[in-house]
């Protein structure tokens, strides 16, 4: 049986004769290159079979980005082992969730965070809690320099995951999305050829996060599959980007990321004359934003879509149109329809929820069989939850959600998880959450809650209680209190009216 593990498809298509060719470069840094990735992994492999690490073991990471960072999710890909990156912005209390349902191995986190996270390990009985810092600094990296730069690539199958990547769900905790081998290869594979990767020549600009699919897979594997030069910054800071452009061929961003750049003077034709390719998605572009881009750089920014469960679904094309207000075509491999509630396909110009099958659709979420079960058809089809529409040819264009989930410059937020929370602050008798208009993040999460009289309760008392308990970009950057929320006749919150009533709250 040959072995399915992704590092194998890495090393073989790309690392092995890249001969000097930068990876990583980062201001203030030596460049990572090339041809120190395989001993820079297989050393940190040995570090995690140390650990006890195994084949199917979960290592969870919470880390600044760093060549080091980068490094260890290749080694736990070699080690057979699972890697669940998680946003840095995650606070213990929250983290906490997710260590006790994926009971990993082990934790690596910043130095930073360490102190808050130790008695939650210790309570989780995690056996080691390990860290790494911004600097590629930390107690994961003792003696490692040490250990042999040569290890065997751990055997796999196409269905063994390499990684869980946690998402937040419309009616409670947030699922594990179980990711194999073949669902990162096929997806990664598909994505080099369709944009059409330049081999050794193209140079990416990274500034995505890198604990998301955007910024580790779709990013970062093409990186990899077409030994790309990367630009790694540490974030998004639109003068960096600025000065990188020009050293650059390819980026791939948030809308967020656009519209900053389209806010800078000097962001024009002359200074993109070297850049092959822009791409958008996470989040919807506006149509006004494509434009605009056009206007000003001659260039067409090529939108995406996808989703953690499925990674890349949809794509406009590289040669061919590229329609500002849609997402383009089911990716080569990669089938799609818009159903309605049945799962029926429906026809060209009908809005439904989009479903899709493929390689690239996930294994399901981790101990969570019955979610799994509501979410696919019986015949296979993933239900993505986002309405949409298809034209004859086969272009899609979302057009809303038929789940109740913001997404806020990239980020997922789901209203019931900051209800919750809410609603738990003395003398509050109930809230909604809704995501309205906002010009830097695309959605605000702006909460409107109603008091029950036993306590005080203002905007800003809503918003220190939520501290600590949910990562920043979670919490509501407006809160109204209001007597009563609308409910239809059945009782349910009409959160589309109050959209409606609350959609100038970030206008100025
Ligand atoms: C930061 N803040 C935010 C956000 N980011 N608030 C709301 N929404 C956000 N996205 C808050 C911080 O908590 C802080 O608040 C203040 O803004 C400044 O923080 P800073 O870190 O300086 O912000 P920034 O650097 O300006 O970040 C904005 C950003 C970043 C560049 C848009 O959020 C980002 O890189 N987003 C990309 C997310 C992403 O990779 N998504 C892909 C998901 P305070 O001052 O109050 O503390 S994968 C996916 O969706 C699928 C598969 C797909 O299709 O790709
Ligand atoms: P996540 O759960 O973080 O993977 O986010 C996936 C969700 O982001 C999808 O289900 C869509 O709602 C949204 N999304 C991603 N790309 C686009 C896009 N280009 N246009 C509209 N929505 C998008």
């Amino acid at each position: 049986m040959t072995n399915a593990n992704l590092y194998l498809t890495f090393a073989q298509q790309s690392f092995s004769h890249a001969d000097d060719r930068i990876f990583l470069q980062t201001p203030g840094r030596e460049p990572l290159l090339y041809s120190q990735l395989d001993g820079l992994t297989a050393q940190l492999q040995h570090r995690l079979i140390g650990l006890g690490v195994k084949k199917g073991d979960r290592v969870m990471v919470q880390v600044a980005k760093s060549y080091e960072a980068l490094i260890l999710y290749l080694a736990c890909l070699r080690a057979g082992a699972i890697y669940i990156p998680l946003n840095t912005a995650y606070t213990a209390a929250e983290v906490d969730y997710f260590m006790a349902d994926a009971t990993p191995q082990v934790v690596v986190c910043d130095p930073r965070g360490f102190e808050a996270l130790k008695p939650v390990a210790d309570k989780l009985k995690v056996p080691h809690l390990l860290t790494l810092s911004e600097k590629g600094e930390g107690s994961l990296q003792d003696h490692v320099a040490e250990l042999p730069a040569e290890a065997d690539v751990v055997a796999v199958t196409t269905d063994d995951l390499a990684a869980i990547l946690y998402t937040s769900g419309t009616t409670g905790r947030s699922k594990g999305a179980m990711l194999s081998h073949e669902n990162l290869r096929s997806n990664a594979q598909v994505l080099h050829d369709y944009w059409q990767w330049q081999d050794g020549e193209d140079v990416l600009l990274h500034a995505l996060p890198i604990f998301h699919v955007h910024g580790l897979f779709v990013a970062l594997h093409c990186a990899l599959l077409g030994t790309s030069t990367v630009h790694f910054l540490p974030k998004y800071e639109v003068n960096e980007i600025m000065r990188l452009i020009p050293e650059s061929t390819v980026m791939m961003g948030v809308p967020t990321f656009y519209t900053r750049l389209l806010d800078e003077e000097n962001f024009d034709q002359s200074l993109v004359s070297n850049m092959r390719l822009f791409i958008s998605g996470s989040a919807p572009m506006l149509a006004e934003t494509h434009y605009q881009f056009t206007e000003r750089t001659g260039l067409s920014i090529l939108e995406r879509y996808g989703m953690t469960e499925a990674g890349m679904i949809t794509s406009n094309p590289y040669d061919g149109d590229r329609v500002p207000g849609t997402v383009g075509f089911a990716l080569p491999g990669v089938q799609v329809r818009v159903a309605d509630d049945e799962g029926n396909a429906l026809s060209a110009g009908e809005t439904g929820v989009l479903e899709v099958i493929g390689p690239n659709v996930f294994k399901g979420y981790w101990q969570m069989p019955e979610k799994t079960a509501a979410e696919f058809r019986k015949d296979g089809w993933f239900i993505t939850g986002d309405l949409s529409t298809m034209d004859k040819e086969g272009r899609v264009s979302i057009v809303g959600r038929a789940k109740d989930l913001i997404i806020s410059g990239g980020y997922n937020i789901y209203p019931k998880e900051i209800e919750g929370e809410i609603d738990l602050i003395p003398g509050v008798k109930e809230s909604a959450v809704i995501g309205v208009p906002h010009k830097d993040f695309g959605e605000g999460v702006t909460a409107v809650v109603v008091a029950d009289g036993s306590a005080d309760i203002s905007e800003s008392v809503i918003v220190s209680a939520l501290d600590g308990k949910l990562a920043r970009f979670k919490q509501p950057k407006r809160v109204y209190i209001v007597d009563e929320l609308p409910r239809n006749t059945m009782g349910k919150v009409q959160k589309a009216q109050l959209r409606d009533q609350y959609q100038d709250s970030y206008a100025s």
